[in-house]
């Protein structure tokens, strides 16, 4: 049974700010460290239940992501390497919530609405970023872990996917990779030099990048595995840490809403550049032109590069697999109708948040899904996985050939999550298979103008959406009012929606020319008001 009055004894020395309330939101908890140690504690016991009920290995980690140095915050994931199931949301945010005396009972009641065993046994693994607050508050969560009796692996310092992948490969027998760093780095560049021997035969050039890693765990995870692909590509790094404070004025998150390229980097025109995020989940492109004008390559246009790669293999090979792309409202209006109409693949859009698109994505043979702001990567359904490796080793020529290709595509791919790392090597192995410059994948399609807009309001959760948060509901004559201010525009699209990580409703608006998006952007963001 459950030792309560250990978990009583243990609480108070992690004990819950008076009236605070937090939420178990889009990416987990999330605020200024200072606030987080009873919820690093009870994330711990939670993590204990949920791998209880799951009899399999779940994972914590302990990182904010793109935001500033002095936040920190925690997710739970799940057996396959997925973000937290939505009922499991909910308990945690009842868990964080409890004053300590009724601790104990929420726990039961937890225990109870779940079914699970509590003589089952529990394993844990933990993982976390750079931040300064990181150890002291993986501790905590490892407090919470063994006072329930649960057994824990402390990877240390992780990428966030890195923690994903782990608990993946735990959970599955080995069968997906090996669960530790060595076995990440192994699996993935084995794939990757693959790839760059088959490209040199069509006459690959040798590839350097210039990696923006926003001062986080990306550096220190890229300076690791650099040797092991350095046969194909090599890497410089710029904001590695050494100097400059996490996320501050760099990073993929500061590249894709300023839109424009990090401080702490030196760029030549035309020199492909990318950044990652302070966990090294998310990347973007970019490059400077001849003529000084700067362009981003997104999600977006990384979707259209990988689903138009696997495409063409599959046609190589000869098999009709059923590829579909999943996005976001966010997603550029141009790479939509760019998937749909030029590359005729599925184009399928849900709510904001990686877990709706990695659901979505799950349904196709081949699902390649992306968030506009760089977080992505594709799935391969377990009977696509058999047959492309059945059909490298049996076809000859250039089916063959194509066949090994996919192979290792999917061997490079991170199937658990979306990751900075695996997709930049992806990323850069397409582009040497392909013989493409940055400036032709950027002209795949033009993206249109658009702009994004914060509005603070009294209460945002007055706005609900509908149709993949494109539509409206609440408050009642909103929808018509935008509907109507879309009208006036060419090319035009606009919605809103309340922000999951922030106390803001955000408005989306595109159009024919920047200052048509603009200026939609700020009278859909009157009307909120
Ligand atoms: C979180 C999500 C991200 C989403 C963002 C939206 C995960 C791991 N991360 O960072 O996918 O784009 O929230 O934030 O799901 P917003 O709701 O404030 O716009
Ligand atoms: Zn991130």
């Amino acid at each position: 049974d459950m030792d309560l009055g250990a978990i009583t004894n243990h609480s108070t020395l992690h004990a819950k700010p008076d009236g605070l309330v937090l939420q178990y939101g889009t990416a987990g908890f999330r605020t200024n460290a200072e606030h987080l140690d009873h919820i690093m504690y009870r994330m711990g016991l939670l993590a204990v239940l949920r791998s209880k009920q799951t009899k399999a290995t779940i994972g914590v980690m302990v990182t904010a992501s793109h935001n500033p140095e002095e936040d920190n915050g925690v997710k739970l994931v799940d057996p396959l390497g997925e973000m937290l199931a939505p009922s499991w949301e909910e308990h945690a945010t009842h868990l964080a919530n409890a004053e300590e005396q009724d601790l104990q009972r929420v726990l039961v009641d937890i225990s109870e609405i779940e079914a699970v065993d509590l003589q089952q046994d529990a394993f844990v693994v933990i993982g976390r970023d750079t931040r300064p607050s990181g150890e002291k508050l993986s501790q905590s969560v490892i407090d919470g872990v063994t006072v329930l009796g649960g057994q824990f692996h402390d990877y240390g310092l992780l990428t966030t996917p890195q923690l994903h992948y782990m608990v993946y490969c735990r959970n599955t027998s080995g069968r997906y990779g090996e669960a530790t760093i060595e076995g990440y780095y192994q699996k993935l560049s084995k794939a990757f030099v693959e790839l760059t021997k088959q490209a040199s035969c069509s006459g690959y050039e040798y590839r350097s990048l210039k990696v923006d890693c926003a001062n986080g765990i990306g550096a220190m995870k890229l300076k690791e595995m650099q040797h092991y692909v350095s046969q194909g590509l090599s890497v410089q790094l710029f904001n590695d840490g050494t100097k400059g404070k996490l996320n501050h004025l760099c990073g993929a998150d500061f590249v894709k809403s300023h839109q424009k390229p990090p401080e702490g980097m030196e760029m030549k025109p035309n020199e492909r550049c990318c950044s990652f995020d302070g966990d090294a989940d998310r990347i973007v492109y970019y490059y400077w032109d001849a003529y000084g004008q700067f362009h981003l390559i997104d999600g977006d246009k990384i979707a259209a590069l990988i689903s138009s790669f696997l495409k063409d293999v599959l046609l190589e090979i000869g098999e009709n697999l059923n590829i579909g792309v999943v996005q976001t409202a966010y997603a550029n209006g141009s790479s939509t109708r760019y998937l749909e109409e030029v590359m005729k693949v599925p184009v399928y859009c849900t709510k904001t948040g990686v877990k709706h698109l990695h659901h979505k994505a799950q349904e196709f043979d081949i699902g390649v899904y992306f968030e506009a702001n760089g977080h992505g990567t594709a799935l391969f359904s377990k009977a696509v996985e058999v047959k492309i490796k059945q059909l490298a080793k049996e076809l000859g020529d250039n089916k063959g050939k194509a066949a090994k290709m996919l192979e290792n595509i999917i061997d490079l791919f991170n199937q658990a999550a979306g990751d900075a790392i695996s997709d930049m090597l992806i990323i850069e192995a397409i582009l040497g298979l392909k013989g493409l410059t940055v400036q032709q994948w950027d002209a795949l399609y033009m993206d249109l103008p658009n702009r994004q807009l914060k509005v603070k309001v009294a209460d945002r959760r007055v706005i609900s959406t509908t149709d993949a948060e494109r539509q409206v509901v609440t408050p009642p004559g909103l929808q018509k009012v935008i509907s109507d201010l879309v009208k006036k525009y060419k090319f035009s699209r606009a919605f809103v929606r309340p922000s999951g990580t922030e106390d803001v409703v955000r408005v989306y608006a595109e159009a024919d020319s920047q200052e048509n998006a603009d200026s939609l952007a700020h009278e859909v963001s009157l009307a909120v008001f």
